[in-house]
């Protein structure tokens, strides 16, 4: 029953997770010493034990559908590698690799490819989630660097959250900085978003700007600090480089308030505000995520950004910077090691050549990669015109993940050969993969992770390998012995990897590169073991780390100044008369990605449990559709069929959709393939946010639940989505035609072989308008399945438990509720597990602000991710309660 500190393997906050084994199972807890959550957790987070189990876990090698072992996966590896480099050269073989590996795991693969396959063709997921970022800062900055800290954001007087839906996506920092706010509520925080989001809903003011117009928002308000004189002259001419010709370029475009109102969609009086309080708080951290980084010109975005930093002074300060969150676990760590194509490990450049030299020479090889590879889209389009024929694919399903998602497929079925490591059984990617590798998943695996504040903490083992699974940097230096590279490869443990990478960071590193942890280059295994959060760089001289840069001005360019450039601004794709609406896409609240892991929490789905195409009421109704009514969306490059979702949040004209389904999750819902393969000239980063589409509505006529332990075939042309819990999976479907029960189950009995111990009860109603079924095998429930014309509600949670028990009334069992009467309105605070009924009711007996609401309920209270959600809740209700407007405050 040991407590282990770890780190959470979700998103870039990268708090400390306390996890305690039992018989009962792992229990997690917010680790109260560590400095990005100080004890906090948000609800994915908190509900990390319910997806260690090892159902549906890959747990054996497979070479050609056939299991195998580890040795033989290797040789196969390596023998088909060297098969295609033999006959077409290195760049035929790729790595396609993620942010969500540990900084060892990623350090191998980098080093194999680039040092010893000699190519550069590995790319990352990241290119889909951080390149933009990392462009911009290179570009400014002349390093890789995040400025500032977590703190910062509590320090500030002003917080500017553009294209950041981080309520939902980085919960525990916006707590954070809610948290601030509320001990000193003149801290201001300004959501700048398209949609009226969750984040939104909380903010002091919302700028809900026409998408991709973020360049003319951020060039207008350095227009407006040059027309108005709020520049740090100081600053800029101690510090930067190219002031005049950019201000030259800027005044040149005229950009007025009344030109970027135009533009922005956004009214001159807001932005006049807005410009004017940027202007005069010295104290502004601005914090950019997706909404910058995926737009066809995010670089010149995000560099707008700086650069209106620079230009104020804002920054290297506490309480001041620019802020880019990072999405993965360890996408700054992947950063670290020169997982891009187009950098080299230990933020080295691959285009210099004394960098080539210095890591050639610390790697003592001379097959070093001589150029840059090719970033992700362009090295699927690679495979898919033959040219790339070799890809190992580790921790990322880009069949679902990347643009043009349809195109991705055609792209590995033409490679000669797929490897694919993932820690579980079924993905879209594995589907397609000639061999399969099992990875050890979180908590069994053990190394280190870099957060959105260069802090590096470590993940740590906490259960032991299940079947045959390893850790990543074990199968890619296994691959590397077979490739004749044994000593290069010759690790006992993620500590001396990680040694390895700290030395390389200080190798003849004089205050010119900013990323050195040479500190940590000595560390002993015990060390390692109990290393302790903390922020590089930390050279030799600096073991503590460092909090913030730039503090003392000094930038990683040759002059040792920050860079103004010409980032211009471009309008980004509008919607046409035969697309005419402009998709938008991201995260929802209590999923991860593709849902190979937060999928199989049922509390995680309690809060949305379905895809599905937001769009405004008023939209709907012109396209003659209703809300929950299945939509076709589409356009040339692929379609997707999903239920609609009203949304006053969203613009006329405009649609969102989930990111999390897949074609294993659900029957047609993967937005990647929705989207064109553009992406910024510079970053290469997809333009993930707007792709113009075409919606159309679809009739059906009954919806339906079915709950069985049994995989089913489900008929390809019906709207159908799934969720694996445990033992059972759970379906949603939707149909033209009221399936007769007969057809359903002649569906499940063809999934035996002797069905004599299965048994089904039926119970239609009179009018044939609603079926209800029960399968029975050896008088235990296995399948349930409830369809009515209109939607069924029905309590998942209660519904699992009580057909694993097998104890329910027919009454019970026909509703799918328990004859206690249970409450099935939506689920609003997925820790407590309180919905929406239960609050109006506390609301209605006086209870009439969070906190009164978290005392009474205790929703809120735990990661406080449902806080805005609860916020609606009361402003609604208050206003039914009372129109006066002196009672909502
Ligand atoms: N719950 C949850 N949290 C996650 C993840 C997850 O899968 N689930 N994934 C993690 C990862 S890898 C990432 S990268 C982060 C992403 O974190 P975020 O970037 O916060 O999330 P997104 O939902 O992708 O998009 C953010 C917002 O950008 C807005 N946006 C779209 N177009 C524009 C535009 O033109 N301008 C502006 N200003 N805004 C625009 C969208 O409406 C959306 O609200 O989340 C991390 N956290
Ligand atoms: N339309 C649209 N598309 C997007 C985005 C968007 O906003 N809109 N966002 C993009 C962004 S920012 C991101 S980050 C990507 C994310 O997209 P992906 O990276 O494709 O999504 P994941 O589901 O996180 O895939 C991770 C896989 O690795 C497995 N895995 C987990 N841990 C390990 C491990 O330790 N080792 C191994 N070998 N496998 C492991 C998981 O089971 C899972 O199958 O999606 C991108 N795609
Ligand atoms: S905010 Fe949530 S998902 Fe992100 S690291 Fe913390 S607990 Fe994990
Ligand atoms: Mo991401």
């Amino acid at each position: 029953m040991a407590d282990i500190k770890t780190t959470c393997p979700y998103c870039g906050v990268g708090c400390g997770v306390t996890a305690t084994t039992s018989e009962a199972g792992v229990s997690v807890r917010g680790d109260e010493s560590h400095p990005a959550n100080n004890g906090r957790l948000c609800v994915k987070g908190s509900a990390l034990g319910d997806t260690v189990g090892l159902e549906r876990r890959l747990l054996y090698p497979q070479v050609d559908g056939l299991r195998a072992s580890w040795d033989h996966a290797a040789q196969q590896i390596a023998r088909r590698m060297q098969d295609t480099i033999k006959r077409y050269g290195p760049d035929a073989v790729a790595f396609y690799v993620s942010g969500q590996l540990l900084t060892e795991d990623y350090y191998v693969a980098n080093k194999l490819m680039k040092g010893f396959i000699g190519s550069a063709n590995i790319d990352t997921n990241s290119r889909l989630c951080m390149s933009t970022a990392v462009a911009a800062h290179k570009q400014i900055f002349g390093s890789d660097s995040v400025p500032g800290c977590y703190e910062d954001l509590e320090l500030a007087d002003l917080v500017i959250l553009v294209g950041s839906n981080m309520a939902w996506t980085h919960p525990v920092v916006y707590q954070r900085i809610i948290a601030a706010k509320k001990a000193r509520p003149s801290l201001q925080i300004v959501v700048i978003d398209p949609r009226r989001t969750a984040t939104a809903d909380s903010a002091d003011s919302h700028l809900q700007l026409t998408p991709g117009s973020d360049g003319y928002l951020f060039d207008g308000l350095l227009a407006y600090a040059i027309a108005n004189d709020h520049l740090d002259h100081e600053f800029i001419a101690a510090h930067t480089d190219g002031f005049a010709a950019m201000a030259a370029a800027c005044s040149a475009r005229n950009a007025s308030l009344a030109v970027t109102a135009t533009a922005t969609g956004l009214s001159e009086v807001a932005l006049d505000a807005f410009y004017a309080q940027v202007c005069a708080t010295p104290k502004t951290v601005t914090v950019f995520s997706q909404g910058i980084n995926q737009a066809a010109a995010g670089v010149d975005n995000a560099s707008a950004i700086l650069q209106c930093h620079l230009a104020l002074g804002q920054i290297g300060k506490s309480g001041a910077g620019a802020f880019s969150m990072t999405g993965q676990p360890n996408a700054m760590g992947g950063r670290e090691v020169g997982g891009l194509a187009n950098q080299l490990a230990a933020h080295m450049d691959i285009l210099k050549p004394e960098h080539r030299d210095l890591v050639s020479r610390f790697w003592q090889t001379a097959d070093l990669a001589p150029r840059p590879g090719l970033k992700a889209v362009d090295m699927f389009e690679a495979m898919a015109s033959g040219k790339i024929r070799f890809v190992w694919i580790i921790a990322t399903n880009p069949l679902v993940s990347l643009p043009d998602a349809n195109r991705v497929r055609d792209a590995l079925i033409a490679c000669d050969c797929v490897v694919v490591s993932d820690c579980v059984d079924d993905t879209d990617t594995l589907r397609l993969a000639d061999i399969r590798l099992p990875a050890a998943g979180w908590g069994e695996k053990d190394g280190t992770v870099t957060n959105s504040e260069r802090c590096i903490s470590r993940q740590r083992a906490f259960l032991p390998l299940p079947g045959e699974a390893k850790p990543d940097w074990w199968a890619l230096s296994q691959v590397a012995k077979h490739l004749g590279h044994a000593q290069a490869f010759d690790y006992s443990n993620s500590a001396a990897i990680f040694r390895e990478h700290a030395a390389l960071s200080a190798f003849e590193n004089n205050g010119s590169r900013d990323f050195n942890i040479g500190a940590l280059a000595t560390c002993s295994d015990a060390d390692y073991d109990a290393l302790m959060p903390v922020q590089w760089p930390m050279p030799i001289a600096k073991p503590e780390g460092t909090a913030r840069l730039f503090s003392d001005g000094h930038f990683f360019t040759a002059s040792g100044r920050a860079q103004f450039i010409d980032a211009h601004p471009q309008a980004a794709k509008t919607s046409s008369p035969n697309l005419p609406f402009l998709l938008n896409s991201g995260r929802i609240r209590d999923q991860w990605h593709t849902m190979t892991r937060t999928g199989r929490s049922a509390r995680l789905l309690s809060h949305i449990a379905e895809p599905f195409i937001a769009l405004h009421p008023d939209d709907l109704a012109q396209i003659g559709a209703e809300h929950e009514q299945l939509l076709s969306v589409h356009n040339s490059f692929g379609e997707c069929v999903v239920p609609a979702m009203a949304d006053s949040g969203i613009a006329r004209g405009h649609a969102f959709m989930p990111i999390h389904w897949s074609a294993s999750n659900a029957s047609q819902a993967r937005v990647g393939s929705l989207v064109a393969p553009l992406c910024d000239p510079v970053s290469g980063q997809p333009a993930f946010k707007q792709s113009p589409v075409a919606i159309t509505p679809l009739r059906s006529q009954w919806q339906g639940i079915l709950i069985s332990r049994v995989a089913l075939q489900l008929p390809e042309n019906q709207y159908w989505c799934r969720h694996d819990i445990g033992v059972w999976q759970i379906y949603t479907l939707m149909g033209a035609r009221l399936p007769v029960s007969a057809e359903l189950m002649a569906l499940w009995q063809g999934t035996e072989a002797h069905p004599a111990s299965r048994k089904w009860a039926s119970l239609d109603d009179a009018l044939g308008l609603r079926h209800h079924i029960i399968g029975y095998d050896n008088e235990q429930p296995v399948l349930w399945f409830l369809a009515q014309p209109e939607r069924p509600r029905i309590d998942e949670v209660w519904l699992l438990d009580a057909l694993s028990q097998n104890q329910l009334s027919a009454r019970e069992l026909s509703r799918g509720v328990p004859s206690t009467g249970s409450d099935t309105s939506a689920l609003v605070c997925s820790c407590h597990q309180v919905r929406s009924q239960r609050l109006l009711d506390a609301i209605t007996d006086g209870h009439r602000s969070v906190e009164a609401l978290g005392a009474c309920t205790r929703a809120g209270t735990n990661c406080g991710s449902c806080i805005p959600e609860l916020k609606k809740l009361l402003a609604e209700q208050m206003f039914v309660v009372s129109p006066n407007p002196e009672v909502m405050l």
